[in-house]
């Protein structure tokens, strides 16, 4: 399974330093989380953020737009990544998401949509057959910190279920602890954000807490 970074969770006081020890402690890449106060209440980070983590970082970018009509500048976030990094968008912030989502193919990323946990399977399902990344929410969008939203559990099961005929991979942002790990990965949810639950403000170094995920006993 793959393991990414919350960079909002990150000390921005040493953002180098920070993507460097995640990089060398096994991170497989850098989920950046870009708000815009509407969408979500809340800012986070920002486009400057994500190209500054850009080019100092050797892993690729896995960017989450919590932002409305993503499209109108979604230009300003293509130009800056490389081909290959993930761009997730919330089909609730556009009127025509399947567009944005053609926009990030064609510009050579990998396109994903974001799941809110009060969003159902069903509104989204003809994106599900563009898409390459589904990014589950068990918390909703906004804030790092939160509680795990227990009801997100079926929905989860559901969209493994369906995956199966489709050709979408799962990942898991929110609240994300050794026991969902544990429980999720053997069952295929393909990757997970660890933010302020299991990597960030510890006290152990990142290659150390990623060497201990990596070693859960199934
Ligand atoms: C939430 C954001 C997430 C959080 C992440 C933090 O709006 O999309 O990526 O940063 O969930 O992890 P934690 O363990 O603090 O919930
Ligand atoms: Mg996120």
């Amino acid at each position: 399974f793959e393991l990414t970074a919350s960079m909002m969770c990150a000390d921005f006081g040493n953002l180098e330093k920070e993507v460097k020890n995640l990089a060398e402690g096994g991170i497989d890449s850098f989920h950046i989380d870009i708000m815009d106060g509407r969408y979500v209440p809340n800012f986070a980070m920002s486009l400057n953020d994500m190209r500054y983590i850009a080019s100092v970082s050797p892993k690729p970018l896995d960017v989450h737009l919590m932002i409305e009509h993503p499209n109108n500048r979604i230009d300003l976030f293509l130009n800056n990544l490389r081909k290959g990094d993930t761009v997730y968008i919330h089909p609730e912030a556009e009127y025509h998401p399947s567009t944005t989502l053609q926009s990030i193919i064609n510009a050579g990323m990998i396109p994903g949509i974001a799941i809110n946990p009060g969003t159902s399977v069903e509104t989204v399902m003809e994106m599900l057959r563009i898409v390459k990344k589904v990014l589950v929410m068990s918390v909703n969008p906004g804030n790092a910190g939160q509680m795990f939203l227990p009801y997100v559990g079926k929905k989860i099961t559901k969209l493994l279920s369906m995956k199966e005929d489709m050709d979408f991979e799962l990942y898991w942002d929110g609240a994300c602890s050794a026991d969902k790990i544990l429980e999720f990965a053997p069952k295929g949810v393909r990757g997970f954000v660890l933010g302020t639950t299991l990597l960030f403000g510890k006290a152990k170094p990142y290659g150390e807490t990623l060497q201990r995920i990596r070693e859960l006993q199934f």
